[in-house]
């Protein structure tokens, strides 16, 4: 069933003015979406017509209209088609335009080829939503005077093909901030992600809520790219379960001298709850090595071997599951 959503012309682009406004001017505050996946793709199918989904170049010029795209979306067997605005870094670049709000969704290892050429008002606002950590330095290196924000969503989406997600789950986006913005400026940037079906809240320890996300990636993305086996399964195989807990132990000593968990918190029930809450789905780690893509283990796993390092917390398991996974994406 094919229910046609939104499919009015999309209103004339605000590219013009944007090197005019500096996020106070909440009614002509426009996004540009890096990351044309599953979740840049439903971010950009709620905001609509306040938001341009930035495309590869190529992408976007084998489009029907190349300013436009007919972004499908399936909720339970049931597709909505959106018309949404698309252009490209070197389509904004030749207009001059420039961007002031800038919502990076690609994947974390894709960052830094993704925002390379972005002209970036200079006091303008980022938000990464993305897997992992570690990328907040090479933001703070690329654009030093901008708002740089955090956010981390439950939305469970894939894609099918280009342009046809899957949203199989609605979760809650949570944003902070990640270079000290104040509390009323960072509540502004969550209202203006907001709509009415798909509301940001504003969190006052992002960083509590992406450690913790990042714990759980640390055992679930990896544990079923190795196993080959759906989140689920890493419940219910023994052999599996007992590297889960493996892990877990080893998390918990760093998010506990993190101060992210209390000391009488633990990681694994957290891990059980997301791989009972997303059973049947396949991780994205699980998805990059079916498809031989590089995955995001240097955000997730790297990142966690490098702070433990920097507190002289030893975290052996961890270490070995990120060589593992260096492995098999050197026979790619
Ligand atoms: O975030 C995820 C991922 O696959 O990257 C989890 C939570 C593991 C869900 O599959």
């Amino acid at each position: 069933m094919t229910n046609l959503e939104h499919n009015s012309k999309p209103s004339s682009n605000t590219e013009a003015n944007e090197d005019k406004m500096d996020g106070t001017e909440t009614s002509r505050t426009h996004w540009h979406i890096l990351g044309a996946g599953a979740i840049g793709c439903l971010m950009a199918s709620y905001l609509q017509d306040r938001s341009t989904l930035l495309l590869k170049e190529n992408m976007r010029q084998t489009n029907a209209s190349n300013q436009q795209i007919t972004l499908s979306v399936e909720r339970n067997k049931q597709i909505i088609e959106y018309t949404l605005l698309a252009s490209s870094v070197e389509h904004c670049n030749a207009n001059h335009t420039k961007i002031t709000h800038l919502l990076i969704c690609t994947k974390a290892n894709q960052t830094e080829a993704a925002i390379q050429n972005i002209n970036m008002h200079s006091t303008g606002h980022i938000v990464l939503l993305q897997n992992g950590m570690g990328n907040i330095n090479l933001l703070k290196q690329y654009f030093p005077k901008c708002s740089i924000y955090a956010a981390s969503t439950s939305h469970g989406a894939f894609k099918r093909s280009n342009f046809h997600i899957v949203h199989a789950g609605i979760g809650q986006t949570y944003l902070g901030s990640l270079n000290g913005s104040n509390q009323t400026q960072t509540k502004q940037i969550a209202a203006l992600l907001s709509t009415k079906k798909n509301q940001v809240t504003y969190d006052d320890n992002i960083n509590q809520r992406l450690w913790k996300k990042l714990a759980i990636n640390c055992v679930i993305n990896p544990l079923t790219a190795i196993y080959q086996c759906n989140n689920g399964e890493l419940l219910k195989e023994p052999k599996y379960y007992t590297h889960v807990k493996k892990l877990c132990k080893e998390l918990d000593t760093v998010l506990h001298s993190l101060n992210i968990i209390s000391q009488n918190e633990n990681i694994l029930p957290m891990v059980k709850n997301i791989a009972l809450s997303t059973a049947n789905n396949l991780s994205s780690m699980y998805q990059d090595k079916k498809h031989k893509r590089p995955s995001e283990i240097d955000y997730i796993q790297g990142y966690l071997c490098q702070q433990a390092k920097q507190l002289n917390i030893p975290c052996p398991e961890n270490a070995a599951i990120f060589t593992t996974i260096k492995e098999i994406e050197a026979k790619y």
